[in-house]
């Protein structure tokens, strides 16, 4: 066999297999085959060394003029195979602009209902004139107790089932706070301490009107307590501050809360260490249905404690209770949303279960104002 005849049946061998080469992967494969190192258009030109001067003159260019050609076709089959790829991508691609728009998140997602009830507590307290003020969850433990009157080994402290954390350096230990009194002590220390703690959102002096929304912890577990719950405490310290006021501050703040036109309140007189006279406060309502209703019927309900502030506290925060007095107040926002919203479990609140803030959730938008209703 000549060698002509061997590189027209190798030509013809390459373009079938150039041609078959349905994508990028077969089409290397055969060049390979042809021109890698080891290909029979290679093993070919490699011929040339071992073949007589006459001879090679003719076959040099002959099968250089293979490989040449060889080359070009890959390219050529190259070309057409990535816009054949290109062409099925752009197909596959392809976006639908008329396909409706998936709903936002602001559209599906759920205010959690201690979050609506915290901003409508707050919303509240703003229309009346006080500041809202924040503090740290962990506490020391003078900020959580002996300023607010509790004696070292009182008993009292240990009816608040504190979390301790660990002692540091120093040996002693900070608590997660029991309450949000401590915020109290904050905004009224404050008035003597300068410059200002920066966490604290409302800097001011007497006359201080102010609540208190937080995060409080007590080791309790069970149908009505968690470990973490909400309260939200209220502060007002002037020169002629009295329990009258406190009471109208009370009603007019339940009234607005729970969307009733009025609402009656029962003071039993009880014991904080922070307040002198402490008393609890029962709201008349109506347990005959399935649900509690606020502002009627012949049942009451403890809602919250309150008090005139201790003449300790005062001294504590560096005011002189000769000059100035005042009344506070706490209340827990996961009782008053499961009031308001009628959910039995307070375990359900915090399970993070979609379906119950499905359920129980609040729309994003719908901020509570007192023009548009609280939480319609
Ligand atoms: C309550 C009940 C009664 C209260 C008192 C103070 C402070 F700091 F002014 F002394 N803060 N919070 C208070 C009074 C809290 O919660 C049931």
């Amino acid at each position: 066999m000549s060698l002509e005849d061997d590189i027209t049946r190798l030509r013809a061998e390459l373009t079938a297999a150039i041609a078959a080469a349905a994508d990028q992967a077969a089409l290397e494969a055969a060049r390979i085959a042809a021109l890698g190192k080891k290909g029979s258009v290679s093993a070919m030109l490699a011929s040339l060394g071992a073949m007589a001067a006459e001879a090679r003159k003719s076959a040099g260019p002959a099968i250089n003029g293979l490989k040449t050609e060889i080359t070009r076709l890959i390219d050529e089959r190259a070309k057409l195979i990535n816009e054949a790829a290109l062409s099925a991508r752009l197909a596959a691609e392809r976006v639908d602009v008329t396909l409706p728009v998936r709903p936002a998140p602001t559209a599906t997602g759920r205010i959690h209902p201690v979050s609506q009830a915290w901003d409508e507590i707050t919303a509240i307290f703003s229309d009346m004139g006080f500041k809202i003020a924040e503090g740290p969850d962990i506490e020391t433990d003078w900020y959580n107790f002996t300023a607010l009157n509790f004696p070292e080994g009182h008993p009292a402290r240990e009816m608040h089932d504190t979390f301790f954390l660990n002692p540091g350096p120093d040996g002693t230990r900070k608590v997660l706070r029991t309450h949000t009194s401590p915020v109290q002590i904050r905004v009224m220390k404050q008035s003597n301490d300068k410059p200002a703690a920066p966490y604290l959102t409302a800097a001011m002096e007497p006359p201080i009107r102010v609540v208190m929304p937080g995060r409080t912890y007590r080791h309790d577990s069970d149908q009505t307590h968690t470990p973490m719950f909400h309260q939200v405490e209220g502060l007002v310290i002037d020169k002629e501050s009295h329990i009258g006021q406190l009471r109208w501050v009370l009603e007019e703040f339940l009234k607005a809360f729970f969307e009733v036109p009025g609402v009656t309140l029962r003071f039993r007189p009880s014991y904080f260490p922070f307040t002198e006279p402490s008393m609890e406060v029962d709201v008349q309502c109506d347990r005959s249905g399935s649900e509690v209703k606020i502002g009627e019927g012949s049942d009451w309900l403890e809602i919250l404690g309150c008090g005139m502030v201790h003449p300790n506290v005062l001294r504590n925060c560096g005011l002189d209770p000769e000059v100035y007095q005042g009344f506070a107040w706490g209340m827990g926002i996961d009782r008053l949303a499961m009031l308001k919203y009628g959910m039995p479990d307070l375990r359900a609140f915090f399970d993070a279960d979609k379906r119950w803030l499905d359920h129980y959730g609040f729309r994003a938008f719908d901020m509570p104002t007192l023009f548009g209703g609280l939480s319609s």
